[in-house]
């Protein structure tokens, strides 16, 4: 039934202490500094799916001794190849600068940006890391191996599985000859770029940084570890966006000050929105062995209060929408033609968040959110946790172990203001209650910083894991799923889940998703569902809702969804899901306008109006990057 296979397979292109982490080692993003070098791997790569009967063939034949190049596919034309379940095999052989392979003061990386689901990767036909779930980076130092002689290339291959079962993060039924249930297309292999970077031996391995405001003095706390060598020194300096040096320290942790402070405020807050500092590392072993890394910190706060989602001590209002990794041709294939659309139509729409339903985004999607106040609640791949089985014990280790992952790539990111630990669990089944308690601990001790939730669908006096967050954050689909074509349920069923939920936890609400397919071009009207006039009259329902408790403790709606998406296969889903506002082409439904009419009128009944950055109002031209 549901594809299995990427088509992407075309790779192109208080403290918040990193000792609470389970993890050996920092995941910093690779980046070229006066003392590393970066080699990206895009481009086409040798490509084969094992049909054996057994999908282990290559293994058997340990086709990672030999090249593969006499196989060469490309994004398939065969059903067979995209409903393929087992093991694919990718392989890239790079050339490296003679130093890397000769300079043994040169330490060289291999990180896979995400490799959906299971990896193993070996280097000149030696394993070298091995690596379960997609969506987040993964390492080996593989020095030694390229440092062996004469030899200035490297073969890297890489095996992929894309089973899911009831243990894997998302739990799924991908199993080879049985049946699939999963609620999106299951984009499988190489989602995004393979890296090859160096850094001296002794180096800077991971930086930590939690920011707070006290009277007008921004604080920014650093903590450092550096691996190799015993004996270095440690220099801290933080740089305005002019360039200015503000404040400097040394030593592995500290706290630097920073009177007066730019901070960093969502876009649509704040006349200038996302402040950025740079934070630049330098380590020292010797005069001449030293290490560089440079890191953009953004000062600024996030509360959580009975009724209020506070970011710099004022109220945010969540305006925005949910979105996929998705596209046509590329499938979840990493983008940056598709990232800078998506952001350009964020912008248009006047939204200024979103969450990364249902998995970690691209480290360059978080990226531009830093630099474009756009606020993110970071989403970990728990998607489906539905059956008994996946509250065990194997699935919450599991589980907190990708959180472990997560807190470490994305902790710097001014951007992700709130950890979402799951989406729409069988949260009312006795087991949630422990699950949730231990995974929503967890990640507060990995990061007190930021509030964490889940997402739920359950009734609110039936879910086991609501006690825990700090936001309720709620899922319904009124006229839709339920009372299909009742629009006029929507405005008693919407207030009464917000009154019940409020009444029984007294904690701020979001809507994190609502919404109705929509046939890009299918007109009925009165309204009828998968109509345009339908999904925009669904949305008005419940706008005027959101209107009233928006006054009191509902603190965000987000559409689902930003986009159609693919799905598998099954009689709801018309070549994918179509609940987007935009087409997957990004072309608006009317419901767009409907929905950017609303974020722009929300914003300027908030904002100050001469902080509305004109540019940015209706009718003007859209933002471009
Ligand atoms: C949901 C899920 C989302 C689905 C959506 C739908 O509740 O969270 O992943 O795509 O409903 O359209 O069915």
């Amino acid at each position: 039934m549901s594809p299995k296979l990427s088509p992407c397979w075309v790779v192109l292109g208080p403290l918040l202490c990193s000792c609470a982490l389970a993890l050996q080692g920092g995941m910093l993003f690779p980046v070229e500094t006066p003392s590393r070098e970066l080699k990206v791997l895009d481009g086409l790569w040798h490509f084969r799916a094992d049909f054996s009967e057994n999908r282990l063939l290559g293994f058997e034949q340990q086709w990672y001794r030999q090249p593969l190049r006499e196989v060469f596919n490309d994004i398939t034309q065969e059903a067979q190849l995209r409903d393929f379940i087992g093991w694919v095999w990718y392989e890239r052989e790079a050339v490296l600068p003679q130093r890397w392979t000769q300079d043994t003061d040169t330490r060289v990386v291999l990180r896979i940006n995400s490799a959906h689901y299971h990896a193993v990767v070996w280097v000149n036909g030696i394993h070298v890391v091995e690596h379960e779930g997609g969506h987040l980076p993964f390492e080996a130092d593989i020095s030694k191996l390229v440092q062996t002689g004469p030899q200035t290339t490297c073969r890297i291959t890489i095996a992929i599985n894309n089973t899911l079962t009831p243990h894997t993060l998302p739990p799924g039924s991908i199993i080879y000859k049985s049946d699939t249930v999963f609620d999106f297309f299951n984009y499988a292999g190489l989602h995004r770029s393979v890296v090859l970077y160096t850094t001296p031996t002794t180096y800077i391995d991971d930086i930590t940084v939690t920011t707070d405001v006290e009277q007008e003095v921004g604080l920014v706390n650093y903590w450092i570890s550096v691996q190799g060598d015993e004996h270095f020194q440690l220099e801290v300096r933080l740089l305005d966006e002019d360039g200015k040096v503000v404040a400097q320290e040394t030593g592995e942790q500290g706290q630097l000050r920073v009177p007066g402070a730019n901070l960093w405020w969502p876009y649509l807050m704040h006349e200038h929105p996302a402040y950025l500092y740079s934070l630049e590392v330098r380590m020292a072993k010797t005069v001449s062995e030293s290490d560089f890394y440079t890191l953009p910190v953004g000062i600024r706060t996030v509360a959580v209060t009975e009724s209020k989602f506070l970011i710099n001590g004022k109220p945010f209002y969540f305006h925005g929408v949910n979105k996929h990794e998705d596209s046509d041709i590329r499938g979840k294939g990493f983008d940056w033609p598709l990232l800078i659309k998506d952001f350009n139509l964020i912008k248009w729409l006047g939204a200024n968040s979103f969450r990364t339903s249902h998995y970690p985004y691209s480290e360059e999607v978080l990226q531009l959110c830093d630099r474009y106040g756009i606020v993110v609640i970071d989403e970990c791949p728990g998607v489906g946790i539905k059956l008994p089985q996946s509250f065990g014990n194997e699935s919450l280790r599991h589980h907190l172990e990708v959180m472990d992952e997560l807190v470490r790539r994305d902790k710097n990111h001014p951007a992700v203001v709130m950890w979402s630990v799951a989406n729409e669990p069988a949260s009312a089944l006795k087991p949630a209650a422990y699950y949730f308690k231990t995974l929503i601990s967890h990640t507060k001790a990995l990061d007190p910083t930021r509030p964490v939730t889940f997402v739920t669908n359950e009734k609110y006096n039936a879910d086991l894991g609501a006690p825990y967050v700090d936001v309720v954050c709620v899922n319904s689909y009124f006229s839709w799923y339920h009372d299909s074509g009742h629009l006029e349920v929507i405005q008693p069923q919407l207030k009464s889940q917000f009154e019940n939920w409020y009444k029984t936890y007294k904690k701020p609400i979001i809507q994190s998703e609502y919404g109705a397919d929509t046939i890009a071009g299918f007109h009925q009207d009165p309204p009828v569902m998968f109509s345009e006039e339908y999904q925009k009259a669904l949305l008005e329902n419940y706008h005027l809702i959101f209107d009233q408790k928006r006054k009191e403790y509902v603190v965000g709606e987000l559409i689902w969804n930003f986009a159609d998406f693919m799905t598998n296969q099954s009689p709801i889903r018309v070549i994918g899901n179509k609940k987007g506002i935009f087409t997957r082409q990004r072309q608006p439904k009317s419901a767009a306008f409907i929905l950017r009419e609303r974020y722009w009128r929300i914003v300027s009944e908030t904002m100050d109006h001469h902080s509305v950055p004109t540019t940015h109002c209706l009718g003007t031209r859209p933002f471009t990057i």
